[in-house]
Parts: C-alpha cells; sequence; structure tokens
C-alpha cells in the first residue's frame, strides 16, 4: 500500500519531534511555561503518544524496534525537561537572591545607649579616691533607731544641736528600746554600727540617701545623698585629716586646688571644721560661681569626739579618729557648675544626657 507508514517515516518524525522539543523547550524563560511544553510532547495525547499510535501500522518485527526509539525519545525529553526546570529554578533563585540582598555596608541603627545617673557617676569617682587611699565602702539601713542617728553621735534627746536636723519620724515613739524610728538625716549611723561591732584600726566611707524635713530650693532638697568618711586608730591626728582630705579634693577638682580649714560646729566632733577649696572656676580671683569669695565650701569634718568613741566602746584615751561629711549633688554642683540641686531629681533627660 503507497500510503502506509514505514518504520523509516515514523524514526524520522521522531527525530524532528524531539528537535522541535528540545528547540521549544530551550526558549522557555519561566518554569509556569513548562507544564504546557509537558503535555504537548509527554502527555497521554501528546504528540510522541500520537505517533505511537502509528505502530500498529508496521510489520509486526520491527514494531519493537521503533517503540524502543520512541521510549528513548520520551526518555530524553523528560530527562530535558527536568534539567530546564532546574536551571530555569538556579536562575530563579538567582533573581531571588539578587532582589533580597542587604547592604552590609549600610551603617546600623544607632543603639540608644543608656548611662549612669549623674550623682551615680559622681559618687563612684569619690568612693574611688578613698577606697585607693585604703578606706572601706559599706552601707547601712535607711530607717534608723534615734539611739543611731543623734543619741551615740553626741547628740542626746532634746539637746539643741538635734534644731541642725528637721527629721523624718516613722515611730516617735521615744520610749522604744532605741527610741523613735526615724529615717536617717545623715550617714553616720553606718559608721557608729560599723564601730560597735568592729575594733580599730577603721578606715571606711559610707555612702547613702539621707533625709531632712525641710522646704525644697535650689541648695535644699528633702532626699539627698552623702558620703561620710572615719577613720580610727591611735594616733591618729587632725593632720591626717587634713592630708586625706586634701588629696581628695586634689584628686577631684585637681591638682591646683587649694584647701581651706575653718572652725566650724558638729556635735560629734572636737575640734571641727568646714573644709573649702579655691574656686577652680576663677581660680580664687572671685566669680559667680564662688560668689566673689575665692573659695568654695565642700564638706565638714573633726576629729571623732571622745564621747562618740566612749559610746561604742573605743577607749578615747588609746584611740583616735577623723570623720567628714559631704554631699554628694553638691559636690556634683560644684564640680560642674550646676545651680539648682533640683536638676538631679526632676528626670529631664536634657540635664541627664550633658554627663555621658
Ligand atoms: C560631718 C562632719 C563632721 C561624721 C562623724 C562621724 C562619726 F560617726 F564617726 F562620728 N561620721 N561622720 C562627721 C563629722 C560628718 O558631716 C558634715
Amino acid at each position: 500500500m503507497a500510503d502506509e507508514t514505514t518504520a523509516a517515516d515514523i524514526v524520522a518524525q521522531l527525530e524532528a519531534l524531539e528537535r522541535e522539543a528540545h528547540d521549544r523547550l530551550e526558549q522557555f524563560t519561566a518554569e509556569s511555561d513548562l507544564s504546557e511544553w509537558r503535555t504537548d510532547y509527554l502527555g497521554r495525547s501528546g504528540k510522541v503518544t500520537q505517533l505511537l499510535r502509528g505502530l500498529g501500522g508496521l510489520p509486526k518485527e520491527e514494531r519493537p524496534r521503533v517503540g524502543q526509539l520512541a521510549n528513548t525519545v520520551k526518555a530524553r525529553l523528560a530527562e530535558a525537561l527536568e534539567a530546564q526546570q532546574a536551571a530555569l529554578r538556579r536562575g530563579q533563585h538567582a533573581e531571588t537572591l539578587k532582589a533580597e540582598a542587604l547592604d552590609v555596608t549600610l551603617p546600623g541603627a544607632p543603639v540608644r545607649m543608656g548611662q549612669l545617673h549623674p550623682t551615680t557617676q559622681i559618687l563612684n569617682e569619690i568612693l574611688g579616691i578613698f577606697e585607693r587611699m585604703g578606706f572601706m565602702v559599706v552601707e547601712g539601713p535607711e530607717v534608723e533607731w534615734d539611739r543611731y542617728n543623734f543619741a551615740m553621735l553626741n547628740i542626746p534627746a532634746n539637746h539643741p544641736a538635734r534644731d541642725m536636723w528637721d527629721t523624718f519620724y516613722v515611730d516617735a515613739d521615744p520610749t522604744k528600746n532605741f527610741g523613735s524610728m526615724l529615717l536617717r538625716t545623715h550617714t553616720s549611723p553606718v559608721q557608729v554600727r560599723i564601730m560597735e561591732n568592729t575594733p580599730p584600726p577603721v578606715r571606711i566611707v559610707a555612702p547613702g540617701r539621707v533625709y531632712r524635713n525641710e522646704a525644697t530650693d535650689a541648695s535644699h532638697e528633702a532626699i539627698f545623698y552623702q558620703v561620710e568618711g572615719l577613720a580610727v586608730d591611735e594616733r591618729t591626728s587632725m593632720a591626717d585629716l587634713k592630708g586625706v582630705l586634701t588629696a581628695f579634693a586634689r584628686d577631684l577638682f585637681g591638682a591646683n586646688t587649694r584647701v581651706r580649714f575653718n572652725c566650724s560646729y558638729f556635735p560629734f566632733v572636737e575640734p571641727g571644721a568646714e573644709v573649702s577649696i579655691s574656686c577652680h572656676v576663677c581660680g580664687g580671683d572671685g566669680c559667680r560661681v564662688c560668689k566673689h569669695t575665692g573659695w568654695l565650701e565642700v564638706l565638714g569634718c573633726g576629729m571623732v569626739h571622745p564621747n562618740v568613741l566612749e559610746a561604742v566602746n573605743y577607749d578615747p584615751a588609746q584611740y583616735a579618729g577623723f570623720a567628714f561629711g559631704m554631699g554628694v549633688e553638691r559636690i556634683a554642683m560644684l564640680k560642674y557648675g550646676i545651680d539648682d540641686i533640683r536638676y538631679f531629681y526632676n528626670n529631664d533627660i536634657r540635664f541627664l544626657q550633658q554627663f555621658r
């Protein structure tokens, strides 16, 4: 029969079909286009399958060879499809990477750093100076007994010296064992507690919050910080006091600082003195900061009163001590020229951030 399809025809068609399939496959740029191609060439009614339908018209002995060739072509196309699919995926992956690329050379978002409160900063500085001179930092309760805050410090009940401190009472019953319970007006009770249970020599600094029932103004807060210091040993003298406080003042305010001691009164010392430093703003010539005196008052001090030594069972004939006390915010105000103590408690970040 003249129109009978021969094996050679089918083989030629298969080869043409394979070339066409490969050509089309290579032109695809999107993975989604591939499924149509799969249906066209490899599907159940695809072009290869259709060609195979013609196998029935071939002599029996030729069918296996052509059938096998058709299957090989199908397998090769399936393989090519997978290869193309993988290649497109790689391409898309590369595209994705490119789109999602991040520029690691961009500066990072700034981390907003916190800082210590200026009071804490200056307190740490003050404590460091005394620690380097051999003083140990000690702390104690903010709620105290009259006994530790006043009585043992040579300030007996009803003594006029009590008027030096306006006290917040927690429990004002004076018949209690240790007298009234109150908010400490200074950190001296911490030192009394240490002396009470530690034999000399003693070298301590007691930082902490103290309370005074006073009206607030530019130089007074009802709650503020103090550092008090104490050294007790045999033959401790006023010269030791002056040496330690002069070294302290020069460390904190500069090596050229001059130091002045003026007589003063505190019930727990005798003699007592007030320490001033030469004004570090004008060098002592007089300016607004030192109110044209050339001097800035920085702290109070003195030789521990024999009554205080006796109260803690130290023998005043064997031991002597010096003590001093300062307001922490006041020191910061002098050092940085701050004219109002209330800045320390307003939590205004514009003030606080000037101390980073
Ligand atoms: C000051 C001034 C003078 C002082 C005394 C004591 C103690 F406990 F040892 F007796 N501690 N601190 C003292 C002495 C404090 O502050 C202006």
